[in-house]
């Protein structure tokens, strides 16, 4: 079981698990996470053969932030390609960069996946699509953004997809929900745990 430590960052403790073919959502407080859209479409592990275990923040700052996500969970897992396993609770966050804007809703979703990188990418800008995402203001209010932050330990360079994530290591809106699934999980680069990114943040971002 995963626990959320006793963060005040942490607003909403929903949690997606899964064990053996059932998804089990528990909501600790607050309000979110209705266990029954994303749980319930959770795929059986049986019905494809992936290979990596990936890691992809959610951040969204426009409309009902919590059924944004719960429709990118959704998204993701009828993915032929991608199965969703874990998600972690979502955090109420205030807005890094960018214009005057709303707060955030942050979250991060485990999945396994058998799709190579780029055409990951490809499905969750699909999935940013649908859920009505225009890109007005670099780093502008969203109603979903989906970005790659780990696929194993592979490291990917190009003009378009790097992955780690470039900025994950510096900001505490995505190492702590990730925290809550993978502290352990190392940087391919950095060759530091998660657990230590996020020890190393001091400042709020
Ligand atoms: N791209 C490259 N690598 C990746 C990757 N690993 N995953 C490219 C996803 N995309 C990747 O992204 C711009 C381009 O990055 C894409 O076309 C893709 O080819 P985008 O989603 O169009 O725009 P963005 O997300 O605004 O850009 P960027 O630079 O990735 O922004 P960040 O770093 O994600 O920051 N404050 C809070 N509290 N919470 C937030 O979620 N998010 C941002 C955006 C700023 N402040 C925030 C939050
Ligand atoms: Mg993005």
């Amino acid at each position: 079981m995963v626990t959320a430590g006793s963060d005040p960052q942490i607003a909403q403790m929903t949690q997606i698990e899964r064990r053996g073919n059932e998804c089990v959502a528990e909501e600790r407080s607050g309000q979110t996470c209705s266990p029954s859209s994303s749980a319930q479409s959770a795929k059986s592990a049986d019905k494809k053969d992936p290979h990596l275990l990936a890691y992809i923040a959610l951040g969204s700052n426009i409309g009902d932030r919590a059924k944004n996500f719960h429709a990118a969970i959704d998204l993701m897992n009828g993915v032929e390609g991608i199965s969703v396993l874990r998600v972690s609770s979502f955090h109420d966050t205030k807005p890094v960069g960018g214009p005057p804007q709303p707060d955030y809703l942050n979250a991060v979703a485990e999945v396994e996946t058998d799709l190579p990188p780029t055409d990951l990418l490809a499905e969750l800008q699909r999935i940013e699509r649908r859920l009505g995402r225009t890109r007005a203001a670099h780093w502008g209010p969203r109603t979903i953004d989906l970005d790659i932050l780990l696929m194993g330990d592979t490291i990917v360079d190009e003009p378009h997809l790097t992955i780690p994530h470039p900025r994950m290591h510096e900001r505490r809106f995505v190492l702590e929900p990730l925290c809550e699934l993978a502290p352990d999980a190392v940087h391919p680069r950095l060759k530091k745990t998660m657990r230590e990114l996020l020890s190393g943040i001091t400042g709020a971002e």
